[in-house]
């Protein structure tokens, strides 16, 4: 929705439509945000295979396998090793090099995530496991793991380099610059997890110079091929709007949580230059969507497919029948009314399990 303190500028027409795809306040811009817009639920049935999104799949779709198939291989140990290697660096865990993740995992209170629960994996048998720390600074993140863009437009304007200042583990992270306008979205993207089952885990840590405010923007963003139509592509995003973390989906506008007075007390806000730990599951057979931040689920960000008032209510009325097929993960920055930022990217993961914060 939009700031009341900041409307939107006058723009040009063609700018307008382009801003229409975009989303986020599209048709209800005057209404509150918490009411339940009457939408025409109509799914779009083109089931599109993985490929999507002209990410670049490349290297690591082959062996990442679903079943974690202990391909070991390539990409995975890497993300594994870098720890080690780095010379133990600020990575907290220590142990947790080799396979002994799992039992890192079991470990799992003991962090500053503090709910570590359900943390089984290690990175050697994620289906994606990067924390950056073999590719090269200042220079875009591996090419055979990650291409550079943002749905429906790039213009380039946007980057997405490695920094070797700031880290979440080891000494690597990925820098987005966002660009000036909506399609300098820069985002780090990825198709890995159009190979999991239906229930997809992600966990990844963030970090932002500046906090949120009341504009929509988005960090996190998946394409939907279940609502998406050839080339416009419709996304399942997280971001913030009031200030608070929140789910956004672009088809239809809805978030979660409804940003009411209740709702938005029922999320949170994300720390500036902290780096915090995201974790989501989507069930996309069942339609639900659970969040964990530093290891905790704000009631806010949970939709369990049961409506409940300033939480899913609306998410769930909207569009009744919402099943996506997400077919890749994208990390970066988008904004909707202009509000720039830095952000950094750490230790993104995949799995079909919980993956828990501590797996590096
Ligand atoms: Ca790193």
């Amino acid at each position: 929705m939009m700031n009341p303190l900041h409307p939107w500028p006058r723009i040009p027409v063609n700018l307008a439509v382009l801003l229409l795809l975009a989303s986020c306040g599209g048709g209800s811009g005057n209404q509150p945000s918490w009411n339940t817009d009457a939408v025409s639920g109509t799914t779009i049935g083109s089931t599109e295979t993985s490929g999507g999104g002209g990410s670049t799949g490349g290297g690591d779709s082959s062996g990442g396998g679903t079943s974690g198939g202990g391909t070991g291989g390539g990409d995975t140990s890497g993300g594994s090793t870098d720890g080690g290697s780095s010379g133990g660096g600020g990575s907290s865990g220590g142990g947790d090099t080799s396979g002994g993740g799992t039992s890192g995992g079991g470990a799992g209170g003991g962090d500053t995530s503090g709910g570590g629960t359900g943390a089984t994996a290690s990175c050697s048998t994620l289906a994606l496991c990067d924390g950056f720390e073999f590719d090269t600074a200042d220079s875009a993140p591996d090419a055979a793991r990650w291409s550079v863009g943002g749905p429906n437009c790039f213009s380039g304007s946007g980057h997405a380099v490695i920094d070797a200042t700031q880290a979440h583990s080891g000494t690597h992270s990925v820098r987005i610059d966002p660009g000036s306008d909506y399609c300098g979205h820069a985002f780090i993207q990825n198709a890995t997890i159009s190979l999991l089952g239906n229930v997809r885990y992600g966990r990844f840590y963030i970090r932002l110079a500046s906090a949120l405010n009341d504009a929509h923007v988005t960090f996190l963003s998946m394409r939907d091929a279940n609502d998406s139509n050839g080339s416009q592509s419709q996304e399942l995003r997280m971001g913030g709007q009031s200030g608070i973390l929140m789910w956004n989906r672009s088809k239809d506008d809805a978030t979660l949580p409804s940003l009411s007075p209740t709702g938005i007390s029922l999320s949170q806000a994300l720390k500036p230059q902290t780096w915090t730990c995201v974790e989501f599951r989507i069930d996309q057979s069942a339609g639900t969507i659970q969040t964990w931040v530093d290891g905790v689920a704000p009631a806010g960000l949970q939709e369990d497919g049961t409506a409940t008032n300033d939480v899913d209510q609306s998410w769930i009325t909207q569009s009744p029948s919402w099943r996506p097929a997400l077919s890749d993960l994208k990390l970066g920055w988008e904004a909707y009314g202009g509000t720039t930022n830095t952000v950094w990217i750490d230790d993104v993961a995949l799995g079909s399990e919980r993956i828990g914060c501590t797996v590096q």
